[in-house]
């Protein structure tokens, strides 16, 4: 299988996030993709080539056209201001405050564009967030070409990024940019199914009221876990998508024999939705090791679960997203990857 991969991702690294009651070292780090990729050459899975460029047009597809202005200016903002190290959220505009004013300064505006404080603005953040979007859309036209699936190794992540909000590590969402320039190139139909951890309510959220992508998400319940706000099983959809979105929420202490139930439920409902290709997001924190997680699975699990997502038999773009036991995440990543493969995708 074909890796895209690009090393700008080395210019996203944020010095902090607020977890736990204090600023701990982030856990969304460079050596996670470079773990990932040491693995694919290791095992060799197949050629490593880097991105094209595609510029704005796919990303505001997706994104809201002042967010998108906001990302690529804040660092400058912010240092503006005589502040050196990274630009943190501090205060959000919940439920009855004013949304409809936004703010001038940009204290106010990484609250107005945020939904929590794991979203460190450094330097470089800009132009790691667009390669990882360039990583996406490159890996998702070479499987075009090829009619191979492909792994966008995209680092940093994007899943709980919406349309005009970034939170949990996330700017831009590669999975939803890539979902739609699928459509935009042609695909009728058009499946995301998200194995991270984590809801990915961004993607949820973008692709809510539309029938054209459907997505599909296992995740720790968010009635005790992180993003808490969204990924409940009774979130079916709106309007024109009203039974076009799936959520699989489990327990804490969720193994592979659980797992596997509501993933085979979750390809039931892809394969019945017929789509003429598959994203996946791909975040292996589901680990038994994770440091921020509470799933057991073991580095064996991650075949399997290639194995069933190969057996839906779709042109499938892999997109890397969370986890965070380092020393596992190669491993756990491409085990999907060629168990997919050994399915005879
Ligand atoms: C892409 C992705 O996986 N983002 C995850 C963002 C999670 N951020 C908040 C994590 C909160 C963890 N709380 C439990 C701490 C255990 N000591
Ligand atoms: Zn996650």
């Amino acid at each position: 299988m074909l890796t895209i991969y690009s090393d700008d991702h080395r210019l996203h690294h944020g010095n902090a996030e607020l977890i736990d009651g204090t600023l701990k070292p982030c856990f969304e780090m460079p050596s996670r993709a470079d773990m990932v990729l040491e693995r694919v050459r290791k095992v060799g899975l197949g050629d490593v080539a880097g991105p094209r460029e595609y510029g704005l047009e796919p990303i505001l597809r997706v994104h809201d056209a002042g967010y998108v202005e906001f990302l690529e200016t804040a660092w400058s903002r912010w240092q503006a201001t005589g502040r050196q190290h990274d630009a943190l959220p501090l205060v959000w505009p919940v439920r009855d405050l004013r949304i409809d004013r936004k703010p001038q300064d940009i204290d106010g505006l990484m609250g107005y564009y945020a939904f929590d404080a794991g979203v460190p603005i450094t330097a470089g953040t800009w132009r790691a967030v667009r390669s990882s979007a360039n990583v996406a859309l490159t890996a998702l036209d070479e499987m075009l070409v090829s009619g191979r699936s492909t792994f966008a190794l995209c680092r940093p992540p994007g899943h709980h990024a919406a349309a005009a909000y970034m939170g949990g590590y996330c700017y831009l969402n590669n999975a939803a940019i890539a979902a739609q320039a699928l459509r935009d190139k042609g695909a009728q139909r058009v499946a995301v199914l998200d194995v991270d951890y984590h809801h990915g309510n961004g993607t949820q959220s973008i692709f809510y009221d539309r029938a054209d992508v459907m997505f599909v998400s296992l995740h720790g319940d968010p009635a005790v876990e992180y993003p808490y706000f969204l990924g409940y099983a009774d979130e079916p959809g709106a309007g024109a998508g009203l039974g076009y979105n799936h959520n699989y929420p489990l327990a804490h202490g969720t193994d592979w024999a659980v797992y596997e139930t509501a993933l085979a439920d979750a390809c039931g409902k892809i394969a019945a939705y017929a789509p003429d290709a598959v994203v996946v997001s791909l975040g292996v924190d589901t680990f038994e090791q994770d440091p921020i997680s509470r799933f057991r699975l073991k580095n064996a699990d991650y075949l399997k679960m290639g194995e069933m997502i190969g057996r839906l038999g779709k042109p499938t773009l892999f997109v890397m997203e969370g986890g965070y036991a380092v020393e596992d995440i190669g491993i756990n990543a491409v085990n999907v990857l060629t168990g997919f493969e050994e399915a005879g995708a």
